[in-house]
């Protein structure tokens, strides 16, 4: 039942502008996310955790098998009935390093994502609480604004970079099966391809150039992200919460990130369909197909 995403990120360093956020999920993923590092790998799982489930086995303590969704704990009543509560802050194991912080949409920065998840938690059915969502991983910074030139360049790179993580996918994935044996044979035709570019920097001219030349070697890397975001749902459509593991790590780096997906989102409905997605990494229409999604 686990669905392992593995998001390389290997684009150069920048970072972006501030958004606003919907959704409550988002908060599993990015506990998720090991951060910090970069190449980052982002490891997205059980998502059906995200719920509340209670499992049938006895136990001593009722809370053993309870699972509380993030910035929640489990606790008895008189009744010896599990329930999840919101977690006290001051609970939450302090941060030993700066890359454990993260941004707050309130545009603050919380100890690590346990205080941010405590603190929205608390804020449950308020209006702030309801608009406060964790926007990026690291602590607030300054994010320059980002200019139409360079939301130009973020597609380029994006899409180069997509096609380097499947492509290392494609090498590391000998038993562990991170990919179909119908996506290994659409990979592999990419990854023979690849002499003609190797990962790597590149020039914008370059890629612009490689983009047009190998057009075909682009359009099933850009689906395959698209498939690997959107599962909770799996509905054609990419929410905030399931865009979180691929932007909230991205932010920081890359500051045309959120203009990048906010203008994606070309119906303004707050869900990127498959459409708006391949649209925004520069695919023809014709070329947009459901069945490379799965
Ligand atoms: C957010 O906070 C950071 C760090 O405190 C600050 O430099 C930045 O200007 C703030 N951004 C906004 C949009 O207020
Ligand atoms: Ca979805
Ligand atoms: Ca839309």
């Amino acid at each position: 039942m686990q669905v392992w995403i593995v998001f390389l990120l290997c684009l150069g360093g920048k970072a972006l502008a501030a958004p606003a956020t919907e959704d409550e999920v988002i908060d599993e993923v990015l506990e998720e996310l090991p951060v910090g590092s970069n190449p980052v790998q982002v490891e997205t799982g059980e998502f059906d955790e995200a719920i509340e489930v209670e499992e049938e086995i006895p136990s001593e303590n009722p809370c053993l098998n309870h699972h509380c969704k993030k910035g929640k704990v489990c606790e008895v009543d008189e009744s010896n009935t599990p329930m999840c509560v919101c977690q006290d802050p001051s609970t939450c194991p302090a941060s030993t390093a700066e890359f454990e912080h993260v941004c707050g949409t309130d545009n603050k920065t919380y100890d690590s994502s346990c205080h941010f998840f405590a603190t929205k938690c608390a804020l449950e059915g308020t209006k702030k609480g309801h608009k406060l969502h964790l926007d990026y991983i690291g602590p607030c910074k300054f994010i320059a604004p980002c200019i139409d030139n360079e939301l130009n360049e973020f597609p380029l790179r994006m899409r180069d970079w997509l096609k380097n993580v499947l492509v290392s996918l494609y090498e590391r994935d000998e038993d562990n099966n991170m990919l179909s044996e119908k996506q290994k044979l659409r990979v592999k035709k990419i990854f023979e391809n690849q002499k003609r570019l190797q990962a790597g920097e590149h020039s914008l001219d370059l890629l612009a150039h490689d983009f047009e030349k190998n057009y075909n070697m682009y359009i099933f890397p850009v689906h395959w992200q698209f498939g690997q975001l959107d599962q909770h749902p799996i509905d054609g459509y990419l929410s905030h919460t399931e865009l979180a593991p691929l932007r909230a790590p991205l932010i920081p780096m890359e500051h045309c990130t959120t203009r990048f997906f906010d203008q994606c989102d070309t119906d303004n409905d707050k869900y990127i369909a498959l459409e708006e997605w391949a649209g925004c990494f520069g695919l023809k229409e014709q070329d947009v197909d459901k069945d490379l999604v799965i």
